[in-house]
């Protein structure tokens, strides 16, 4: 395995972080609550918007939303395992069986999901202020084989509400399309730390991960990477 280093909210490109979340020394004071982060195809990407510290505390309280609701691994209506684990905190979880794709209430073991943890609430709510209250919190477990074929989220109810998404651990290599199947993509590596919002053109884009890059970040205890995604359901 490749040697791992540790990452920080370090000098990326377009990246900002909220007072609230330990400012980037890199970036002016002044500067720091009116930055956009970098949009891709409508998609406002916020490199290292929580350094290692937030990246922790979140890890920290993901672990304990798996104890009360153990990842699992979700089948397609048509049989395939998928090669994410997972499992959902919220009003919500998203969760697909041989009976199909649907948001669901409880857990496949019958008990109702946790509650979303603070720490990621606000997250949601320094990056989309205006935006109702998530009612699901995905959470994605990647291994260092899984990927996500390309697919758009739309089992939701309101699309005009946005999607945020959290990256933790292990760099993704994340690909972008169009509103409809086909057509060029572009791919960007998302990394620990990073915050995504999808709304108005980007919220019914086509998008997927590739790969995992094994061993490029050493915030999980073994290689992978944990994507958290919320969501307005209703
Ligand atoms: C772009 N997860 O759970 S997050 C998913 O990294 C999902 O685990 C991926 O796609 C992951 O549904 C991607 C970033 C993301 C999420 C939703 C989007 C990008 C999006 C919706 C529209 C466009
Ligand atoms: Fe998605």
């Amino acid at each position: 395995m490749r040697k791992r280093s540790l990452q920080g909210p370090g000098p990326r490109f377009g990246g900002y972080i909220r007072r609230a979340f330990s400012p980037r020394k890199d970036v002016k004071d002044d500067k720091l609550n009116d930055m956009p982060g970098r949009i891709i195809r409508g998609m406002r990407l916020h490199d290292g918007f929580l350094d290692v510290e937030g990246q922790r505390g979140v890890v920290d309280d993901l672990r304990r939303v798996a104890q009360a609701a153990p990842f699992f691994v979700p089948v397609t209506p048509r049989g395939q395992k998928m090669s994410v684990k997972m499992t959902a905190a919220g009003a919500f979880g998203w969760i697909t069986d041989r009976k199909g794709y649907r948001y669901d209430d409880l857990h496949p073991s019958g008990v109702p999901w946790p509650e979303i943890p603070t720490s990621i609430l606000a997250v949601w709510r320094a990056v989309v202020p205006e935006a109702r209250a998530p009612e699901c919190c995905l959470i994605n477990w990647y291994g260092p084989e899984a990927k996500m074929g390309l697919h758009q989220d739309r089992d939701e109810a309101d699309f005009t509400q946005p999607v945020v998404s959290i990256s933790l651990g292990d760099d993704a290599l994340f690909r972008i399309g169009n509103a409809e199947r086909g057509g060029k993509t572009e791919s960007i590596w998302l990394r620990s730390g990073d915050v995504a919002v999808m709304e108005g053109t980007s919220r019914l884009l086509f998008h997927g991960v590739d790969r995992i890059a094994a061993g490029t970040s050493q915030l999980l205890d073994k290689p992978g990477r944990i994507n958290v995604t919320l969501r307005v359901v209703t």
